[in-house]
């Protein structure tokens, strides 16, 4: 027998249903869990129907920090509803302010060797400190949090191989856009993506935890690196050596894939509008004009990104026609600025300083001008993300935002010459007062759960029909983004726990008609083309096409996480035997699936009769995904088991 990878073998120690062969469905022990407030109060309300007093994870933790705007009484509605619920059922609860779930979980929470999931995809940031982390829809982070297991498809493994060092002025954002460049939005589809290799040596846990991060953007299931003295650094310094173990592959470990990436090799990069694939150098973009830079967000706020930020402003100028915006990523990050008095260089240069909290990445404030370029170092580019849809919006390191903040063009960083050498701290300032503990078993009986008038209950589900005979009600094409299908923003990202009033939105990006004409077909099937539903986690997107009345989503391939929340929620996720028969139907055409259940549990041919001709569909659900869709999505089922 061949040795086993790192995620094979933390995949192991957690196995506990099925077996380690590709392509084949397993279940994980899930030791640590976490929520962010978008998707948190879903989660909870998702956690309290299922009547599981209190958590049965090591640790599980409740972060605010999407939600902050507070332009009326919704997020602060919210905030108290999963405050109190943390209280109740055995939660840490990170107050707002406290920073960025990812990376506080990163500083304060994380360990090697563990599994966690998180309702939001960039929960692999974990995987920098060389733990399996998984983002998933708030249903599976509900039954994770009352002890269920986590299901997934075993995935391939892919191993990038990582040399030598990287040049001064190139950072690890330039490390996962070359990634990104070469494997592209869909290249880490039923992957796991583990780095390993003499340059992996030459990363902090941060600059890993950057490159984790982004594996989101590859549709990865997740990305992992080795825990070494590195690790053990990164906790001593955090106060939290104690939880250290070292992790390495196995010199015969299998992959599936090799990636070789010689780091002395790399430039300082972009993604380019609109996909975080689309990725280019500097140098070969050229000095474009900048309207806007966002430093921040969970890909790129560590103290280390920031002071490299700090020495670039450092007595300057940001230009006259750019408005910077900085936002740490934790409350430990600020206030170790603070102490060491980089953040005032920062507001010296001009730069408006944001609350620790995720902000303008998920277009919560600072949307660019009209027809802007905006340039951040966060993870996501796509098209209107930003809150201006018609903002071109390009992802770079931070090291290349602060200089072109300063000179107004998109520069590359080597033009400044001798590079300060910032070295991770030996000790990071550690402070958890922003953390309130759950009560004890005994307290918690007392504790009240509030629940204000923006939580309303979620759509309910419906048993799969027998027969589906309805419209397309809409066709679109490839990568299609959870952004496209339920947009996020200052505008509606308040109402997260309001689906109805949500579904006004619904595609908004792609078809203003969309929901008005769901509802008047009483709902109908979506036609979609490769990567449907890639990005973020929000089960939203599931949900509030669920309320729209979607019965099937017919598309030529699926992201990881949404087909979950598709079949969590009960709709079905079909994908076409022939890709080419996606041309064979247009919006309005009628659409009929006869005998689906029997179909689904028997295994057989799907076949959907469009305009009197048959086209051959495959389901991919399996043993257990085919009792969830059939009981009418996950938590029906988990209610009757
Ligand atoms: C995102 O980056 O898109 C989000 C907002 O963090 C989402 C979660 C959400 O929609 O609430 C994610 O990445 O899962
Ligand atoms: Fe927050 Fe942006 Fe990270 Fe999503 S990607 S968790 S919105 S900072």
């Amino acid at each position: 027998m061949s040795g086993l990878t790192i995620a094979q073998k933390i995949i192991k120690a957690h196995l506990v249903e099925g077996e380690m062969i590709k392509g084949t469905p397993i279940g994980l022990r899930i030791d640590q869990t976490l929520t962010q407030d978008a998707t948190g109060t879903m989660a909870y309300l998702e956690f309290e129907a299922m009547g599981i007093p209190r958590v049965k994870t090591e640790l599980s933790v409740a972060y605010i920090d999407h939600n902050t705007l507070q332009n009326g009484f919704m997020n602060a509605d919210d905030h108290l509803y999963i405050r109190t619920c943390a209280k109740k059922y055995g939660l840490q609860f990170s107050r707002p302010g406290n920073g960025i779930c990812h990376q506080v979980h990163l500083e304060r929470f994380g360990a090697p060797g563990k599994t966690l999931i998180g309702s939001d995809s960039h929960t692999p940031t974990g995987g920098g400190l060389g733990m399996l982390a998984f983002g998933a829809g708030g249903l599976d982070v509900a039954v994770a949090m009352g002890g269920g297991a986590y299901h997934i498809t075993m995935p391939e493994m892919v191993r990038v191989n990582l040399t030598g060092k990287l040049n001064d002025w190139v950072s690890a954002k330039d490390v996962i856009l070359e990634v990104l460049r070469r494997l592209s939005v869909k290249g880490g589809v039923g992957r796991i993506i583990e780095y390993g290799g003499e340059g992996v040596k030459t990363l902090t846990v941060p600059e890993r935890g950057t490159i984790t991060n982004m594996g989101a953007e590859l549709g990865a299931s997740t990305s992992v690196f080795p825990s070494d003295e590195n690790t053990y650094e990164f906790l001593k310094a955090q106060g939290r050596e104690d939880c250290y173990v070292e992790l390495k592959a196995d010199e015969d470990a299998v992959y599936d894939l090799v990636v070789d990436i010689d780091l002395s090799t790399l430039v300082p990069a972009a993604a380019c509008p609109h996909s975080p694939d689309n990725v280019k150098s500097i140098e070969e973009i050229g000095a474009i004009k900048v309207d806007q830079v966002c430093i921040g967000s969970c890909t790129n706020s560590s103290f280390v990104d920031l002071m490299k930020v700090a020495h670039i402003l450092k007595g300057k100028t940001v230009h006259d026609d750019v408005s910077l915006s900085i936002a740490p990523g934790s409350k430990q990050v600020y206030n170790m600025l603070a102490e060491c008095g980089a953040l005032s260089w920062m507001i010296d240069a001009g730069a408006r300083i944001l609350e620790s909290a995720c902000g303008p990445c998920i277009g919560m404030g600072q949307s660019p001008q009209s027809a802007g370029v905006s340039l951040r170092t966060f993870n996501r580019n796509f098209l209107g993300r930003s809150g201006t849809k018609d903002a071109d919006v390009y992802l770079v390191s931070p090291e290349t935002a602060a200089v072109s903040a300063l000179t107004g063009v998109l520069t590359d960083p080597r033009t400044l010459g001798a590079m300060p050498e910032i070295k991770m701290p030996v000790r990071f300032n550690i402070n958890d007062n922003m953390v309130i503990k759950p009560a004890t078993v005994e307290e918690a009986a007392s504790v009240e759960v509030k629940r204000g008038p923006n939580i309303k209950p979620f759509p309910e589900s419906r048993p799969l029909l027998d027969n589906i005979d309805c419209e397309c009600i809409l066709k679109v094409g490839d990568n299609i983004t959870t952004d496209h299908i339920m947009p996020a923003g200052a505008k509606i990202l308040p109402y997260r726990s309001n689906i109805p009033y949500l579904s006004n939105f619904c595609f908004e990006v792609c078809d203003e008609e969309f929901p008005a004409r769901a509802k008047e077909k009483n709902g109908g099937i979506i036609i979609g083309g490769e990567n449907y539903g890639q990005g973020s986690s929000r089960e939203h997107a599931a949900l509030v096409p669920l309320y729209l009345g979607v019965k099937a989503v017919v598309a030529k391939s699926f992201a990881r996480i949404h087909a979950a929340n598709l079949v969590n929620a009960g709709i079905l996720p079909l994908t076409f035997a022939n890709a080419e028969d996606y041309d064979l139907i247009s919006l309005g055409d009628k659409l009929v699936i006869s005998d689906v259940r029997s179909s689904i549990k028997e295994g057989k041919d799907i076949l959907l009769n469009v305009n009197g001709k048959e086209i051959k569909l495959v389901s991919s659900l399996s043993g257990r995904d085919i009792d969830i869709i059939l009981a009418g999505g996950l938590l029906e089922y988990t209610k009757q088991n």
